[in-house]
């Protein structure tokens, strides 16, 4: 059995002027940097009423509350940046600093448009800051934990009743510019990457990659084999290729990958695309063909990729024949441009682009949707795709 020991700076859960709105109490875990043998995780004790008498609920069982969980994570951030709840829903939120690096940290939640004010005035409190657990005292804070150390966690029961976007912020010192999130109390979420309450330091560091461009990353993915490849040009334009039909599947402008769901599940979970593919490659479309049009499919073999300056050139045999294709990006993001090579083609390559194709082309013949190509002409070709003007 567990007897918490707190830091006298760190000692009591912090209680703060509640809004009528709302009512919180805070039960503490115990420290995990105690002296806990290993193995012995600290378990959330169950709440006690603090610091609202008129809240007999505390004491009562209540089946319905939700519970929801925020994490404060390396990088200064909140996992998950946003949260929902239905107003007047009762609900349990888990708060647990979750930091590899051994940051201390604070949530405290705040009434709409809020935040800035309240980051200033943490950082006014001067040498007070301590041992308020750097919250400001102010109506607009509606909960708050104390400073969390490494590992520990902290439940805030809630209720809000009047719609709107609560943010949620760390005020330890530092952190309250990039820390940050939102609660959307009965208001629908914008889409994640177009969100202004997340900050840019959360949305690149749920990016695969880090927002890093160019940048590959080989991920389940919607719509799309379970052996696809995600890429991120350089520019603003992203692709998948599916490595069983050995070609472009899908391609979209913005943000890459949010994988989030990935990392933090079982690593089966599909990464979410932030945006709509503006286009998807339709049945049969890049299919290549060796003869003519008719010609059976050749047997595809994806012989995997190399990286040139980022960028990955894939290589696929077809019947035998070594296929290579790049994608590249159009100046200005305009669109996407697909390069071919196969270096020992037969007499007649085709590849099929199905009828009104958005492909341009440069070399070859395209008839009855179908692009054909000598010998000559099929050892390097690219194919031009650009994004639809709206
Ligand atoms: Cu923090």
């Amino acid at each position: 059995m567990f007897s918490p020991k707190f830091s006298p700076a760190l000692g009591r859960p912090l209680l703060q002027a509640f809004s009528p709105a709302l009512f919180a109490w805070l039960c503490m875990a115990p420290p995990a940097q105690s002296q806990a043998p290993a193995g012995n995780k600290p378990e959330t004790k169950p709440a006690s009423a603090k610091g609202d008498a008129k809240a007999p609920v505390a004491q009562k069982k209540k089946a319905a509350a939700r519970s929801l969980q925020v994490s404060m994570r390396d990088g200064l951030r909140f996992d998950p940046p946003r949260l929902s709840v239905a107003p007047g829903q009762d609900f349990v939120l888990t708060v647990e600093n979750a930091d590899t690096t051994h940051q201390t940290h604070n949530l405290v939640l705040l009434n709409p448009g809020t935040l800035q004010a309240t980051v200033q005035a943490s950082m006014e409190l001067g040498e007070k800051g301590p041992e308020l657990h750097f919250v400001p005292k102010s109506p607009n804070v509606l909960a708050s934990t104390t400073v969390l150390g490494p590992d520990q966690k902290v439940q805030l029961k809630l209720k809000i009743e009047k719609p709107g976007i609560y943010p949620y912020v760390c005020t330890f010192p530092g952190h309250g510019m990039v820390m940050y999130g939102a609660l959307y109390v009965g208001e629908p979420m914008p889409e994640l990457s177009k969100d202004p309450n997340v900050p840019s330091v959360t949305l690149q560091a749920m990016t695969a990659g880090g927002g890093r461009r160019p940048f590959i990353q080989r991920m389940f993915m919607p719509d799309t084999g379970p052996a696809s490849i995600a890429v991120a040009l350089p520019g603003k334009q992203n692709y998948c290729w599916d490595s069983v039909l050995c070609r472009l599947r899908y391609s979209w402008t913005g943000s890459f990958l949010d994988a989030s769901e990935h990392w933090s599940g079982n690593g089966k979970a599909l990464a979410t695309l932030p945006e709509k593919p503006w286009w998807t490659a339709p049945r049969e479309t890049l299919d290549l063909r060796f003869g003519k049009p008719e010609s059976p499919a050749p047997k595809l073999k994806f012989r995997g990729y190399r990286v040139s300056e980022g960028l990955p050139e894939f290589h696929y045999t077809a019947d035998g024949k070594d296929v290579f294709q790049s994608v590249t990006e159009m100046p200005e993001g305009a669109g996407i441009v697909l390069k071919y090579r196969i270096p020992e083609p037969p007499p007649m390559t085709v590849l099929i682009l199905g009828k009104n194709t958005p492909f341009k082309t440069t070399s070859g013949e395209m008839r009855e949707g179908a692009l054909r190509l000598t010998a000559d002409q099929a050892r390097e070709f690219t194919l031009q795709l650009s994004v639809p003007q709206p």
